[in-house]
């Protein structure tokens, strides 16, 4: 209960030892968010993603001023789900945000899990938790790629910013991805490369194709241009603008009761992890501390078996009376 006091008090230290023990998976760490849970929901959370370089984190730093000179205080999280690649990065994340260290009004953390179980959209659930709880009244969630687990982790945002660039490839990447599902603002990235006016018009052109149900209450994804990073006044006021649109968002929200659903998304996504966690986490450990899951993966590469068979020879001894 300490920690829960320390945190509601914005209690830098307590939050980040927190935030480091649901990495390690330590127990304790699971009662402590047991206890705040009561005390979160207040915080509007902004979930920003693109692919690898995209140029996240640089906007990330650029919305924190933003958002702080409108007298509001932000949390964010940079999640890491392939540490080995992206180690680097993070750090230099941390360098570059570090201009806020000095700044209380500003929490930065990297997020990753360590061990093979994965459960980060878990973590991420529970840190955003943490950050709401200390007073955080913005948070942004940088995360890479879309792919399922990242899907997971912006389920549980209220605006998601999906970041493109010109010349990668995204514009048919996008599609693919299922990206418009997600996006509430797309983001054309480093306006300055070539190609970026083509990419606005193709991101224009598949929002045109879309059937008006897939726009909440009209709410149309915005195609927002981010001017040169390396160009102050034309990327202050990109970012200006971007940071309206986001409070836009919100309150197109909250104005027609859509903030609801995306709750109620949102608490599926945590239930969800949280019986994963539960059932498939300590089912596994057994198999792995006993030596069968080597055992049937030997099997598996001699094709003695397939591997539903197994699953399901698991789920008889486990999970009976469920099946
Ligand atoms: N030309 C150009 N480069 C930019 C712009 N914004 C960011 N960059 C550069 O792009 C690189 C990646 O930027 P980051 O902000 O770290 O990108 P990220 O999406 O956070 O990267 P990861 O977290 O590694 O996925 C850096 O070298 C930035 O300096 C821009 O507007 N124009
Ligand atoms: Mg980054």
């Amino acid at each position: 209960m300490e920690t829960t006091k320390k945190i509601q008090g914005g209690d830098v230290r307590a939050a980040s030892r927190l935030i480091r023990n649901l990495e390690d998976h330590i127990p304790g760490a699971k009662t402590t968010i047991k206890h705040l849970f009561p005390f979160t929901g207040k915080a509007h959370v902004i979930g920003i993603t693109g692919s690898p370089g995209a140029g996240k984190s640089t906007l990330t730093d650029g919305l924190i001023d933003c958002i702080r000179k409108k007298g509001k205080t932000v949390g964010v999280l940079a999640v890491d789900p392939t540490s080995p690649f992206t180690g680097g990065a993070i750090l230099g994340d941390r360098i570059r945000m570090q201009r806020h260290a000095e700044d209380p009004g500003v929490f930065v953390r990297s997020l990753a899990t360590r061990g093979a179980l994965g459960g980060l959209a878990k973590a991420v659930g529970d840190a955003i938790h943490i950050l709401d709880v200390m007073g955080k009244d913005v948070i942004i969630v940088e995360t890479v790629g879309t792919g399922q687990q990242e899907v997971d982790i912006i389920n549980h945002s209220h605006t998601v910013l999906v970041v493109l660039v010109p010349g990668m490839g995204d514009e048919i990447q996008a599609i693919k991805a299922g990206i418009l599902e997600i996006a509430d603002i797309f983001v054309v990235n480093k306006a300055d490369r070539e190609g970026s006016s083509k990419l606005s018009r193709e991101l224009m052109a598949m929002l045109d194709m879309a059937p008006a149900s897939a726009f909440p209450a009209g709410w149309r994804p915005p195609i927002m241009k981010v001017e040169n990073a390396f160009e102050p006044a034309g990327f202050q006021k990109a970012l200006n603008d971007l940071s309206d649109k986001i409070d836009d968002h919100y309150k197109h929200l909250v104005d027609h009761d859509l903030l609801g659903n995306r709750l109620r998304r949102k608490a599926a996504v945590e239930l969800n992890e949280a019986i994963r966690a539960s059932i498939l986490e300590p089912v596994l450990l057994k198999l792995v501390a006993s030596g069968e899951m080597e055992g049937a993966i030997d099997k598996l590469l001699k094709k003695e078996i397939d591997p539903y068979t197994v699953a399901e020879d698991i789920a008889k001894r486990y999970l009976e009376g469920c099946l």
